[in-house]
């Protein structure tokens, strides 16, 4: 399987994350990269490859225009304002006020932020269009006829809507390569978001269409980010209605219960007949991961991974979260190794 790589991504490392009403080192952070790739070398499995030039055109498809030009100008403007700290905004459009797009930055970026433990800083916006590259390179590769490949996106893509970004994320790296798949000809794309927070952005992108069926797996949103999103009752809406299905579920969750969902999900994706299956792989459903509520062992891994091979289906994968970082070299690979030799 190749991997899609780039050394791009180290250009996105804010100093700050806030958490719990302190600035913390992200948790979202380089180095989880660096234990990836580690790992796919022990096994053999670094078939690496840098991404082409990334093609805006799907891009400009699931993402509002005004959105990427915030992203692309907002620090020249944020320092320009004379602020001297990462991009954090103080103003919401919070309920009754109108969502009206205000000129200064900071309220620009008030209104175009889901989340504020994410900063954004002088390289961020290049880190995002390198991650977008890598998905839509790797989703190439598949277009053209390999059977799977991996895009190890950094900074993740899942949490960012059609024009908001939050959750560590800026472009939806996942949407991007569904949408490439049907510009390539895909008739029907999937998505399995296995991250375990729900993904509410792609949810967003895909809400009205039916072409692209979206499955999410995730924490509940009583309980864990994103929180206002991620319940079972959101289906879809008009003809994209009925190709929404997310799996929402309790904080202690281990691989009786995750595995269970996960299944009905395939049978979900199996009846959809889709021409390509892109999953999101976050492996925050960690025991061991410090912001999440899952429990999956680093066997699970594997034996997800197996179970995602018996859709047969040609499979890109994404990178989403994991900050166990010590672990999440095993575990991503565990569900890449899985899927090639069960
Ligand atoms: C891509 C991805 O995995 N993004 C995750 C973004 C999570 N951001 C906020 C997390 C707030 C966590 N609160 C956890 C309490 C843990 N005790
Ligand atoms: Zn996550």
């Amino acid at each position: 399987m190749k991997v899609v790589y780039s050394e791009d991504h180290r250009l996105h490392f804010p100093q700050g994350e806030l958490y719990g009403g302190e600035f913390v080192t992200p948790f979202e952070r380089p180095s989880r990269v660096e234990y990836i790739l580690r790992e796919l070398k022990k096994r053999k499995m670094d078939d690496l490859m840098a991404p082409a030039r990334l093609d805006m055109k799907p891009v400009a498809k699931v993402h509002d225009r005004g959105f990427l030009e915030f992203l692309e100008s907002a620090w020249r403007e944020w320092t320009e304002a004379g602020f001297r700290g990462e991009i954090i905004p103080t103003g919401f459009a919070a309920r009754g006020m109108r969502a009206k797009k205000p000129n200064h930055i900071d309220g620009k970026v008030g209104y175009y932020i889901l989340s504020m433990e994410t900063c954004i800083t002088a390289g961020t916006w290049e880190a995002a269009l390198s991650s977008a590259a890598v998905a839509q390179t790797a989703q190439k590769l598949v277009s053209s006829g390999a059977s799977s490949a991996f895009a190890l996106c950094r900074p993740p893509g899942h949490h960012a809507h059609h024009d908001m970004y939050g959750g560590y994320c800026f472009l939806n790296n996942a949407a991007i390569a569904a949408q490439g798949f049907r510009d390539a000809g895909a008739k029907r794309v999937a998505i399995l978001d296995v991250d375990f927070h729900h993904g509410n952005g792609t949810q967003d992108i895909f809400y009205a269409r039916n072409d692209v069926l979206f499955c999410s797996l995730h924490g509940q949103p009583e309980d864990a980010f994103p929180y206002f999103l991620g319940y079972r009752d959101e289906k879809g809406t008009g003809k994209g209605e009925g190709f929404n299905i997310n799996y929402p579920m309790p904080p202690g969750a281990k691989y009786d219960v995750w595995g269970k969902a996960l299944k009905a999900a395939l049978g979900q994706i199996k009846r959809f007949k889709p021409d390509a299956l892109v999953v999101s792989l976050g492996v925050d459903t960690f025991k061991d991961d410090p912001i999440s509520f899952f429990k999956l062992t680093s066997e699970d891994f594997r034996t997800y991974g197996a179970t995602i091979a018996k859709a047969k289906l040609p499979t890109l994968f994404v990178m989403e979260g994991g900050y166990a970082v010590e672990a999440i070299g095993i575990n991503t690979v565990n569900v890449l190794d899985g899927f090639l030799n069960g």
